[in-house]
């Protein structure tokens, strides 16, 4: 296979001349590794794809993950996350914004950041495309990094940042919390939704990508809760704050982002370690199937914080 690329918005590219179908070898396997690194994402047209050709496909990119809650785990395919909304699951992933009622809308984030170990990355296929929204969103977290200026960097650098798991989204410090409103049936605790909790977790926020080397910006919204001992740094807590709504204001600017509207037939890969990604979410009723495999986080990251 001769593979192309073809460049999409601020982030990614889309791979020409790939058929999930023909057997990969090394050298493809190698190259496709390598574009996936110096893109951060990988999108994929017209694939002919079903859940064993998916899984084979994502595990050339290293050992897969199962989901922690063996509940959301498909019976036949234990490696295959199968995420829908349109059904009777609704209920939990329905909320308010802005006098909208959306179903399976999702912040900025990075998976399994609470972990403090993210997986390496993920592949996300159409199953049923949505009638209406459903787009995925990616942000570069490398270009959001070389976009700050020197004196910004230079303080940044000295600074860890931690991440507080929360099942409420009104708990979270930075996501945008206007007109907002959790739905009847959102969940208050992670029990609640089958989930176990996790204790804080900390990274730099200035993070090195384990295998480019790339900095990336470790700055993300969802869960995102305050600066560890900023007074080291010379920063007042009022000061750490400050710093961190400018910087999330900052990964939020669409110079750094691509929405993936989704067709029959895609396939998208993404490096979780140096982009964030998030889901614009669907009107209610509207039936949409994404099926989903890990890659592995073999890397730790960040840690966990238990005391300090
Ligand atoms: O539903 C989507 O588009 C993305 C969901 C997501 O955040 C994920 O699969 O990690
Ligand atoms: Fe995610």
């Amino acid at each position: 296979m001769k593979l192309t690329v073809k460049p999409l918005d601020n982030i990614g590219v889309e791979i020409q001349g790939f058929d999930i179908t023909r057997p990969l070898e090394e050298a493809e396997r190698q190259q496709l590794i390598a574009l996936w690194h110096q893109y951060g994402v990988l999108v994929f047209r017209n694939q002919d794809i079903t859940p064993e050709n998916q899984i084979a496909f994502s595990r050339h990119f290293g050992p897969l993950a199962l989901h922690p809650l063996k509940a959301t785990r498909s019976e036949a395919y234990p490696e295959l996350f199968e995420i829908e909304s349109g059904g009777d699951k609704d209920k939990s992933m329905t909320a308010i914004y802005k006098g909208q009622t959306i179903v399976g809308r999702l912040d900025w984030h990075i998976d399994l950041h609470y972990t403090g170990k993210p997986n390496h990355g993920a592949v996300l296929t159409a199953v049923e495309v949505a009638g209406e929204g459903g787009l995925t969103g990616f942000g570069d977290l490398a270009k959001a990094y070389d976009a700050l200026d020197d004196k910004t960097r230079e303080l940044i650098a000295r600074l860890e940042v931690s991440y507080a798991f929360s099942m409420q989204r009104r708990h979270m410090r930075y996501v945008d919390l206007d007109g907002y409103e959790p739905g009847p049936h959102s969940p208050k605790k992670p029990a609640d939704v089958k989930f176990p909790d996790f204790p804080e977790s900390v990274y730099p926020m200035v993070m090195t990508h384990p295998v480019t080397g790339m900095k990336v910006l470790g700055i993300v919204e969802q869960f995102l809760d305050r600066v560890i001992t900023p007074y080291k740094a010379g920063l007042s807590n009022d000061e750490s704050i400050e710093l961190l709504e400018r910087l999330v204001a900052h990964t939020r600017d669409p110079q750094f982002h691509y929405f993936h509207q989704w067709q029959p037939g895609d396939m998208v890969l993404w490096d979780n370690w140096r982009a964030m990604h998030c889901a614009t979410g669907t009107p209610p009723g509207v039936r949409r199937r994404i099926n989903r495999t890990t890659i592995e986080g073999d890397v730790q990251l960040g840690r966990v914080l238990l005391e300090e």
